[in-house]
């Protein structure tokens, strides 16, 4: 397999796309959609300071030195959970970050839990409604809030984090078992500030696939955490990525596809107050029976179309 743009041995093979890339044109190409969807979701603007949520994985550091390459201002924010029984999670991953940042000259900060606030992660969860309240749901909402005052306090205009397309269309599905429609409803590559003190938050990976960013980073040569977090084993949404894997083996774009048509839905009203379109009918001026369409249904006109002049269109 050939690179489209010049020729040389492809490196990597986008199937959704039809598009195989030498190494060259693959980290160049990145960057490239990345601003594509930073301009068409309006995510940011150049001169506007970011705040990247780095965790020492492949897609928050590869969102990072992107963003570093296109000339945005982006600072970072590692949050040290405490979470070190076992591989030693956290401090490995606060390591590569504080690396990755030094390497680049960029500046990181570092907020450490049990520091701050006196427990770690594993510690307030067992603290909490008597151990049965999950790691990971105390660990969303810590994060969500230490993440969300930086950006107020330090007077940044938005929040980037890394979450792919596997990512997104993993939660996708999951809501929408589920007909999660507040959840679905707040799913969008950007969350405005809708309130003073609340930070906007942005995705400018959510159109690439997590194998894309995975590629990235190793032939950026970023050093990443391999291991995932002790606490993701038999998360739900390994599950559904495992299912969407499948899917677009067979169909290749069906994560993409699956995305997007579910954001142009969104766009379309999907979610809406009357979003079924009931609110707008009126009665056809043929046949009586309720329409959307202006004037007569669109049943009278197929018949309309259909047979000769003067031709009544059978009752419905
Ligand atoms: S870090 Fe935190 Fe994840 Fe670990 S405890 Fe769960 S939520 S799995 S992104
Ligand atoms: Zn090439
Ligand atoms: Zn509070």
């Amino acid at each position: 397999m050939r690179c489209r743009i010049c020729g040389a041995p492809a490196a990597i093979n986008m199937r959704q796309h039809k598009l195989a890339l030498c190494r060259a044109h693959f980290v160049d190409w990145i960057p490239e959609q990345t601003e594509r969807a930073i301009d068409h979701y309006k995510m940011a603007d150049r001169g506007e300071k970011l705040l990247v949520a780095v965790s020492g994985g492949k897609d928050s550091l590869a969102l990072w030195d992107v963003l570093h390459r296109l000339g945005y201002a982006a600072d970072g924010v590692y949050i040290d959970l405490g979470i070190d029984e076992g591989i030693g999670y956290s401090g490995k991953s606060r390591a590569l970050c504080e690396s990755f940042a030094a390497a680049r000259g960029l500046n990181l900060q570092v907020v450490s839990v049990p520091a701050v606030y006196g427990a770690s992660i594993p510690d307030v969860a067992k603290k909490s409604m008597r151990g049965r309240r999950k790691p990971c749901s105390v660990c969303g909402l810590v994060k969500r809030h230490i993440m969300n005052r930086i950006c107020r306090e330090q007077g940044y205009a938005a929040l980037a984090t890394g979450h792919n397309l596997d990512d997104e269309a993993a939660v996708l599905l999951h809501n929408a078992m589920t007909w999660s429609g507040g959840y679905l409803v707040r799913q969008a590559p950007v969350l405005a500030a809708t309130r003073p003190g609340l930070a906007r938050k942005i995705k400018p990976f959510c159109r690439i696939y997590e194998r894309e960013t995975a590629a990235y980073a190793l032939m950026q040569k970023i050093e990443y955490i391999y291991e995932e977090c002790p606490y993701s084993e038999g998360s739900s949404t390994l599950y559904y990525k495992e299912i969407l894997n499948r899917m677009e083996e067979d169909r290749p774009g069906a994560k993409l596809q699956f995305y997007l048509a579910f954001l142009q839905a969104k766009d379309q009203g999907l979610f809406a107050p009357g979003a079924s379109g009931e609110s707008d009918l009126h009665e056809c001026a043929q046949c009586g029976q309720p329409t959307s369409a202006p004037g007569k249904c669109a049943f009278c006109r197929l018949w309309e179309n259909a047979t000769p002049p003067g031709l009544r269109p059978p009752s419905p």
